[in-house]
């Protein structure tokens, strides 16, 4: 395959022809054209599947309910490449090693169970009984059930990873990592904090009678096209979209919808965001807070002059506690601060506050430039607090919106897939299923490698995702998987964690994927995932499965389930022959699942509910609780020599569904056929006497004494504040270090890692992306 590399602004707008075009690309450069076609448009109908892509909601109103990057994420699934036993006895570990990301997946789906023989450095073909009973010994052999990890990404349905986390309990540990460590866990954390609920409060449909939506550190341009759709329309009725973005992002800018064929043809494209405001990383809480400071003001202003102040003040008395303290907390806090911090400038900031104050309904919106930080908890809670304010909850048009990554990562998490339980979950399982869970808090991600890096895991299992990849500080990363005993991996494609063997064994089992179809004992089955406006709907594979080796995520777990603990108390295998049975023990189990299986055939699905949004708080007070935190007194209180020289935030390209690289574009950031750039402030290029197109090699300024570098990235002047520095995730991830989190989130500090840049002088690694 040949790519050509170059760098060239995308003038027109997001979406429109080129993105249909894109589309169209994908659809037909597969040799499966009529499957796809098919694929497409049965995406996020009442039957049919659940688009793979992202957790954006759907209305069911528009026929082609689909987007170019669903359109990616469809197609790469239903590939009729394989990489079968003569590819794995072709090619050795160590050759495969060396290959890119790209390189990996697109040699298209795992069909037949394999097991890494460390003789050959091969990976060869083994039955499914054998892996069953190999996973059962080495699980047997631990010395107690925490010396086993349960990784999950967010694509496994409800129902899989439901019976994943009975299994994991039953064995006696909370040990459940999973991709929302690292993605959204802060909202989770933030959100419970103030509000009682981890999830977002709208529903689709407030996007309709919004005033104003604030989009606070996403792309939806690339990561969820759906939601420009609902951005579109909201601005098209006159609502105020008010983005803050540390880069200027195409899609946020102009956004013509590919969907609707009289603006495909005509180029009227419409302007999405009505302001844009390039606050600096990790700046959000600092603008957030001086948007307050300003409304505050405002707000003594008129009580003084007209008895009546702005904000809601019967709202705050009937349903919050600790305005008060938040409010002296916003008093203390200076302008310097506040504009140094978050980069922007006062009438920058009063201008975002005078447009919030005359919107009477705001939805705010936000995803990981918001929550992969060290203070996001308290950045999430401070846009809680704004929207406290003035009553934002509980009304139309209104509210908190968490926009989610993976397809059901909310419904994972819904389905216990959760590291530190709720003692009511527990308990409702334990009398369910007569057994006493294990009370004690297990690993999320990072503490999981750090234990894995301490010889305490002797068994990996993952469901889904790429953690090698995916987690950061990639050859710590790497060894830590390397150091268990067994490793297991659930996968539809290989990747670059299936190269990093466990010592002893390492498994690859072949899974099928939500487009295909899904046929066991009791006949064809249907999964449910759950989107980010908290709707379960059913999702049926159409797609026919390339291999009869290839099994379900449910049909794999319930096999290994029963190895280990066999089918006295719990009929695993019965479960994994009839989803039905699950979901009647999810119903069981769960709250808001009642009469599920029944529920399962609502068009659209059926709404899980959401307290907050009915003004019930599950906190300790019992009300929405304001958060008093100071501000962060810098990025990087870990550095002894305070900040760095620049602020690297690491993120996704347009041709990528986090570790699997679709492509080597970046369409609306004009980047093609590579992936290795840098985007950098054109002054601060000058100044570091750097030129566009140079190379320079990355390096992370840490405390540990750790070296850590990636080589060889291209200069790409862009429009991003002095100072911060951009480049794509996973090549980025070894710049990344274990031990910097987010506080009380975990989540590895991927949007700010302080670097250094310098010429490249050496030849960049081998491994090109
Ligand atoms: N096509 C596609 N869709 C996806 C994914 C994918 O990889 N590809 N991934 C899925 C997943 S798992 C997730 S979590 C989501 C991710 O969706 P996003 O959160 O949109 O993903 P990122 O590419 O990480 O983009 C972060 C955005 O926040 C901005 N940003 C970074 N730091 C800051 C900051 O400190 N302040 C502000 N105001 N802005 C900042 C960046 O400039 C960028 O626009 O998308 C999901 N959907
Ligand atoms: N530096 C940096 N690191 C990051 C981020 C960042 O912004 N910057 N983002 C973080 C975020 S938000 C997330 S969510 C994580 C993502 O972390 P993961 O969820 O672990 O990674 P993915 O790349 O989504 O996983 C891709 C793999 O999943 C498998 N797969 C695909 N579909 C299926 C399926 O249907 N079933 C099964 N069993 N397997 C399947 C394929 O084998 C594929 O190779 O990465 C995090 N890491
Ligand atoms: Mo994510």
């Amino acid at each position: 395959m040949k790519f050509k590399r170059q760098i060239k602004p995308y003038r027109a707008a997001a979406g429109g022809w080129g993105s249909l075009e894109a589309t169209t690309r994908y659809v037909f450069e597969s040799k499966a054209v009529l499957k796809n076609m098919r694929n497409l448009l049965r995406m996020n109908k009442a039957r049919g599947f659940d688009c793979p892509g992202c957790a954006w909601g759907d209305d069911n109103k528009s026929t082609f309910s689909f987007c170019e990057n669903g359109a990616k994420a469809v197609t790469w699934e239903a590939t009729r490449r394989k990489v079968d036993n003569d590819f794995f006895a072709a090619h050795s570990v160590s050759r495969l090693y060396a290959e890119s990301d790209y390189f990996l997946e697109y040699q298209g789906r795992l069909t037949h169970p394999l097991s890494y023989n460390p003789e050959t450095d091969h990976y060869e073909p083994v039955s499914w009984e054998d892996a069953f009973a190999l996973i059962a010994k080495h699980i047997r052999q631990m010395d107690n059930p925490d010396q086993i990890e349960l990784y999950t990404s967010g694509r496994a349905s409800n129902e899989a990873s439901w019976l994943y986390q009975l299994f994991g309990r039953m064995l006696g540990t909370n040990n459940f990592p999973d991709c929302s460590n690292m993605c959204h866990e802060a909202s989770g954390t933030g959100l419970k904090r103030s509000i009682g609920v981890g999830k977002g409060t709208i529903r689709l449909d407030d996007f309709d009678s919004a005033d104003a939506i604030f989009v606070f550190g996403q792309n939806p341009g690339t990561n969820h096209p759906r939601m420009l759709h609902s951005l579109r329309h909201a601005a098209d009725h006159g609502a105020k979209i008010v983005t803050f973005n540390t880069l200027r992002e195409r899609g946020l800018e102009r956004f013509a919808d590919p969907q609707n064929p009289l603006e495909v043809v005509t180029p009227m494209a419409g302007n999405i965001s009505s302001s844009y405001y390039q606050p600096k990383l990790g700046g959000d809480m600092a603008a957030v807070r001086g948007m307050v400071k300003a409304l505050l003001e405002q707000h003594r202003q008129q009580l003084a002059s007209t008895g009546q102040g702005i904000f809601d003040t019967q709202f705050i008395a009937e349903y919050t506690v600790g305005a008060e303290a938040y409010l002296a907390a916003v008093d203390a806090t200076d302008w310097q601060k506040i504009i140094s911090q978050s980069g922007l400038s006062e009438p920058e900031i009063r201008q975002a506050a005078a447009i919030y104050q005359n919107s009477s309904r705001v939805i705010c919106s936000w995803a990981m430039g918001i929550t992969q930080h060290k203070h996001s908890v308290d950045t999430v809670r401070e846009i809680v607090n704004l929207q406290l304010l003035f009553g934002q909850l509980g009304k139309k048009g209104a509210g908190l919106c968490p926009v989610r990554g993976h397809s059901n990562v909310q419904g994972n998490r819904t389905m216990g897939i959760d590291e530190k339980p709720g003692r009511a979950f527990l308990d409702a399982l334990g009398s369910h299923f007569k057994f006493e869970p294990p009370r004690q808090a297990g690993h999320n991600t990072v503490e999981a490698i750090e234990a894995m890096l301490r010889d305490e895991v002797r068994v990996l299992v993952t469901l889904g995702g790429n953690l090698a990849a995916a987690a950061p500080d990639s050859p710590r990363t790497e060894e830590a998987i390397q150091r268990c005993g067994l490793t297991v991996h659930i996968s539809t494609k290989l990747n670059r964690t299936h190269l990093v063997p466990g010592f002893r064994n390492s498994l690859i089992l072949p899974t099928l994927g939500r487009t295909e179809r899904d046929i066991r004992g009791s006949g064809p089955q249907f999964i449910t995932v759950e989107d980010s406006f908290s709707m379960v709907h059913a999702s049926e594979g159409v797609g026919i499965p390339l291999a009869d080796t290839q099994r379900s995520e449910t049909a794999i777990v319930a096999g290994i389930a029963d190895a280990v603990l066999g089918s006295d108390s719990v009929n695993w295998l019965a479960m994994a022959d009839d989803y039905r049975q699950i979901r009647e023990h999810i119903a069981a189990t769960i709250p808001g699942f009642g009469d599920f299986n029944r529920k399962c055939d609502t068009p659209g699905g059926f709404y899980l509910g959401n307290a907050a949004a009915r003004l019930e708080f599950a906190t300790p007070s019992g009300k929405a609780e304001f958060n008093a935190s100071r501000l962060p007194d810098g990025l990087f209180p870990q550095l002894s020599m305070g900040e760095a020289p620049f602020v690297l935030q690491t993120l996704r390209s347009h041709d990528q569904y986090n570790t699997t690289i679709y492509g080597l574009d970046d369409r609306y950031r004009g980047v093609y056929g590579q992936r290795k750039v840098v985007f950098i402030n054109p002054q601060d290029m000058d100044e570091q006497g750097l030129a566009e197109g140079q190379q320079v090699d990355i390096e992370t300024l840490w405390n540990d004494g750790i070296t850590r570098q990636v080589q060889g990235f291209v200069l790409v002047p862009y429009n991003i504040p002095r100072g911060n520095l951009a480049a794509y995730y996973p090549e980025t991830n070894p710049l990344v270090p274990l031990s910097s989190f987010g506080d009380d989130s975990g989540t590895p500090t991927s949007k700010s890692v302080p670097v250094k840049i310098s010429l490249t002088t050496e030849p960049p690694s081998l491994r090109i992306a």
